[in-house]
């Protein structure tokens, strides 16, 4: 028997790629985890016999010969499969995008790539194979990409996710249905709690982040939390927010970040969860952490979390080109011309005295003022920057005082120069990540 299994609290790429497998494989049976996401639920009471799907306990571990595991690579995630974990001769192959935890799933065989969704490479595999998808096919497999990626929005969104989107929507996924289970209407229960979040949330500065927290107590169950926290984040306008429900029982974090400089992933694997970038859960016994510890956990996480902070020093120009005050305005402008910049600097005894820029050469109005010493027609209001400043800074600066050459100074000397230019290139350049 082969089977394809996904993570408890099912979404709908581990859905979708459950899907998927049952396609991909002949012979394939889907086993979906009793406890799965509200909108999971609802599509699967009714659409649950069009697929191959059964439930854990229907599943005679003893006739499983191949385990095929998606969107997750732990073992504690899966539903009920303790008996195959000892099992040696089992074959298991496993397919995932969660590349921040370190999996305990030994495969056989394994696609593990940083991409939006699941589904998409099990998509592309099918694409490979020339399996034909049906539009319900298609609308499921779509669901789960949309969901998994905020239709097409986070970060962690490749172009091959909005090739797979494409393909899917060829195949007549239905954007009405997926419209439908991808936003269901907040429920009296989910506004209680988002009511209890707004009346108090710590922000906190972290690596130059501001990060939200919340500590809410939830003693009863609430479904699909983990929108109301993503909602609630853009309602406070903070790059991650953190809310720690605590219970009794168990206490459950649940994390979603905006910002390539905070992996949510990475934060709940020290606390024994896992996820991606942008989105990510825990769950904590209450006996072995409390909420504050929890909270001081996650701090410390984010803390010595390695983000690469870029400032002005790894981005600028140098050597400058710069010439003396008494430089004519005919050299200069053979300068530009030579090395094909738009600036160069007027620097007297290593001290910036100001700048000529393309701009100035149109000043010139009679030729013999080409024979005029630079310092007539120089800019001498100069802005610098500082090497460890950051290239936001520069970018607001060059905005507020709409200049395109910020000269980087350092003790007082000139060590580089930041253009319109380089600031383009490092954001445009730092996007896809
Ligand atoms: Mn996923």
């Amino acid at each position: 028997m082969l089977i394809a299994t996904t993570h408890k609290n099912t979404d709908f790429d581990a859905l979708a790629s459950v899907i998927a497998a049952t396609l991909l494989y002949p012979g394939c049976v889907g086993v979906i985890p009793k406890m799965t996401n509200r909108n999971v639920d609802q599509f699967l009471s009714t659409h649950k016999t069009a697929f191959n799907l059964i439930l854990p306990g229907e599943v005679n571990p003893e006739e499983v010969t191949k385990l095929i595991v998606v969107d997750t690579d732990q073992w504690h995630r899966l539903d009920r499969m303790e008996k195959l974990r000892d099992r040696d001769d089992l074959d298991i192959d496993i397919w995932d995008h969660h590349m921040t935890s370190k999996g305990d799933i030994t495969a056989t065989w394994s696609c593990k790539e940083h991409i939006g969704a699941t589904v998409s490479l099990l998509v592309r595999r099918m694409r490979e194979k020339g399996i034909t998808l049906n539009a319900l096919d298609s609308t499921v497999l779509l669901i789960g990409l949309y969901e998994d990626t905020g239709h097409l929005t986070y970060p962690s969104t490749t172009a091959e996710d909005a090739r797979t989107a494409a393909y899917l929507l060829e195949n007549k996924a239905d954007l009405n249905v997926a419209g439908f289970f991808l936003n269901p209407p907040y429920e009296e229960t989910q506004k209680e709690i988002l009511f209890e979040m707004m009346k108090e949330t710590e922000k906190l500065t972290i690596n130059g982040q501001l990060v939200g927290f919340n500590i809410i107590s939830l003693d009863k169950k609430v479904t699909n939390l983990a929108a109301i926290v993503n909602m609630y984040r853009k309602i406070v306008n903070v790059g991650a927010l953190f809310v720690i429900f605590v219970n009794k029982k168990r206490h459950t974090v649940i994390g979603r970040s905006g910002v390539a400089q905070i992996n949510i992933g990475t934060v709940m694997n020290t606390l024994g969860g896992g996820g991606h970038s942008g989105a990510g859960s825990a769950t904590v016994k209450s006996s072995e952490m409390s909420p504050e510890g929890i909270r001081k956990k996650i701090i410390t996480s984010l803390t010595t979390q390695k983000t690469e902070i870029v400032r002005i020093s790894d981005i600028m120009s140098f050597p400058v080109f710069s010439v003396a005050p008494e430089t004519t305005m005919r050299q200069a402008q053979s300068l530009m011309t030579e090395k094909d910049i738009r600036g160069v600097m007027v620097v007297y005894d290593n001290r910036i005295q100001g700048i000529i820029v393309v701009w100035d050469l149109k000043k010139v109005k009679k030729k013999n003022q080409w024979d005029s010493p630079v310092k007539a027609f120089m800019a001498r209001d100069i802005t610098t920057i500082g090497p460890g400043d950051s290239p936001s800074l520069a970018a607001r600066i060059m905005i507020e005082k709409d200049i395109g050459h910020l000269p980087v100074v350092q003790d007082e000397k000139m060590i580089g120069i930041v253009t319109r230019t380089d600031i383009l290139t490092y954001y445009y350049d730092l996007l896809p990540e």
